[in-house]
C-alpha cells in the first residue's frame, strides 16, 4: 500500500493529487493518507500539501530503494529490480537467481561485503558510497559473442555519467572507467553456460560516487577516485543510476537486434582513454608492449608491437601510459 501511494506521487511528481481521490482509490481514510504523508516526509520527501488541492511532490531523497518507480515502463533493463541492504556480491547473488529471473533483472546492493573484481581479486564497496549493481541477461547469442556485452557496458556508463555529471570520464579498455586519469568504475562480466548454448550473463558495474579520498584502502589511493572526489561536492546517486541503466537499456536492445556491436564501438572509440596510446599488456603470463591502434567491430583491441606487428587482444590486462602507475 505504502509503496502503491508513492509509486503514484513520484509519478505525478510536481502535480497536485487530491487526499479524497487517494483515499478513495486505495480504500483508507483520509486520515489515514495524512500518516503515510507525514512517514514519506520523515524519509526525506519533500511534499507540499495544500487544502483543497491535495499532496504534491516537490523532491525525492537520493534513495535507491525506490528508484524504480522512476524507471522507464518501456526499459527491458530493470523490469524486475532488486534491491539489498547487504550482500557478499551482487554478481554472485544474480547467479544463484538467474535461473528464475527475466532478461534485464538488476540487482542493487547498498554494500557488498565480498566485492568481486576479475581474476579473484576485490572490489572496494561502502556502505551507499556507490552503485554496485549487477544485470541478468539472457540474450539469444552464441556464447562467444558475450564478451561483446562488458563494451557494452562500458559504452553506457561512460556516456551515462558523462551526462549526469560534468567529469570528461573515459573507457579504459576493456572495463575500467576512468575520471582525471583514476579508476572511478570497474565492470565484471560472467556467464554461464555451453559453447553453442548460452544460460545466462551477468553483468556487474560498480561505480564510485561518493566516497572521500580517506574511505579508500591504501593500496588503491594511488589509482583510485570517485565523482565527489573529482568533482569536489556530493552526487547524485540516483541521477546517475537512471542515466546509465537508460544507456544500457539502449545499448543492449540494439545489441539484440544486431547480436554486433553496431553504433555502440564508435562510442567506445570516442571516449577511449587507450586508443592512440602506448600500452602494456600482460596476457596468459606473457608481457609485451605497442600502441593501441583500434578497436575491432567485436570490441578487441588492435595493439601494434615494437615490430610493426598488429593483434587483436581480445581480453586481459592492459596498462596505459600516463595512467595509474605507469609511468615509464
Ligand atoms: C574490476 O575488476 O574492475 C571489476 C569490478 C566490478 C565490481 C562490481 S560491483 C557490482 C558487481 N558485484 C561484484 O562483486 N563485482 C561487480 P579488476 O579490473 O580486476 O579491478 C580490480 C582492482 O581494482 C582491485 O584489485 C583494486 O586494485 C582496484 N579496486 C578495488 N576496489 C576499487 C574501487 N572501489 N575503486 C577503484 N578501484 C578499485
Amino acid at each position: 500500500m505504502k509503496d502503491l501511494i508513492l509509486k503514484e506521487l513520484i509519478e505525478k511528481k510536481g502535480c497536485f493529487i487530491s487526499g479524497q481521490e487517494l483515499s478513495k482509490k486505495y480504500q483508507i481514510t483520509r486520515a489515514g493518507i495524512w500518516k503515510y504523508m507525514q512517514k514519506f516526509k520523515e524519509e526525506g520527501y519533500e511534499i507540499e500539501s495544500v487544502s483543497n488541492k491535495g499532496y504534491r511532490l516537490i523532491s525525492e531523497p537520493d534513495k535507491l530503494e525506490t528508484i524504480h518507480f522512476d524507471f522507464d515502463e518501456n526499459w527491458l533493463i530493470g523490469k524486475e529490480y532488486i534491491y539489498l541492504d547487504k550482500v557478499d556480491s551482487t554478481n554472485d547473488y544474480a547467479k544463484k537467481i538467474a535461473a528464475q529471473k527475466p532478461d534485464g533483472s538488476v540487482i542493487l546492493a547498498e554494500k557488498q561485503e565480498k566485492g568481486k573484481g576479475r581474476l579473484g581479486r576485490g572490489w572496494d564497496s561502502g556502505y551507499k558510497t556507490g552503485i554496485w549493481m549487477s544485470f541478468i541477461l539472457k540474450p539469444d547469442i552464441i556464447t562467444s559473442d558475450a564478451v561483446m556485452v562488458t563494451q557494452i557496458a562500458a559504452a553506457a556508463v561512460v556516456k551515462g555519467i558523462n551526462e549526469a555529471v560534468d567529469c570528461d570520464a573515459k573507457i579504459k579498455w576493456p572495463n575500467d572507467i576512468v575520471v582525471g586519469n583514476k579508476k572511478v568504475c570497474g565492470i565484471l562480466t560472467e556467464l554461464s553456460g555451453e559453447i553453442e548454448s548460452l544460460k545466462y550473463i551477468i553483468v556487474g558495474i560498480g561505480i564510485n560516487v561518493n566516497q572521500n579520498a580517506s574511505e579508500f584502502p591504501e593500496e588503491i589511493k594511488d589509482k583510485a577516485t570517485s565523482l565527489k572526489i573529482y568533482t569536489g561536492k556530493e552526487v547524485s546517486r540516483k541521477k546517475i543510476l537512471i542515466s546509465v541503466l537508460s544507456y544500457f537499456d539502449a545499448y543492449y536492445k540494439q545489441f539484440l537486434k544486431n547480436h554486433s556491436l553496431e553504433g555502440i564501438i564508435d562510442v567506445c572509440k570516442d571516449y577511449s582513454a587507450t586508443l592512440n596510446k602506448r600500452v602494456r599488456i600482460l596476457h596468459n603470463g606473457n608481457e609485451s608492449e605497442g600502441k593501441a591502434i583500434g578497436m575491432t567491430e567485436r570490441g578487441g583491441l588492435l595493439v601494434e608491437d615494437l615490430h610493426g606487428n598488429i593483434s587483436e587482444i581480445i581480453s586481459g590486462e592492459v596498462s596505459v601510459r600516463g595512467l595509474y602507475n605507469y609511468a615509464d
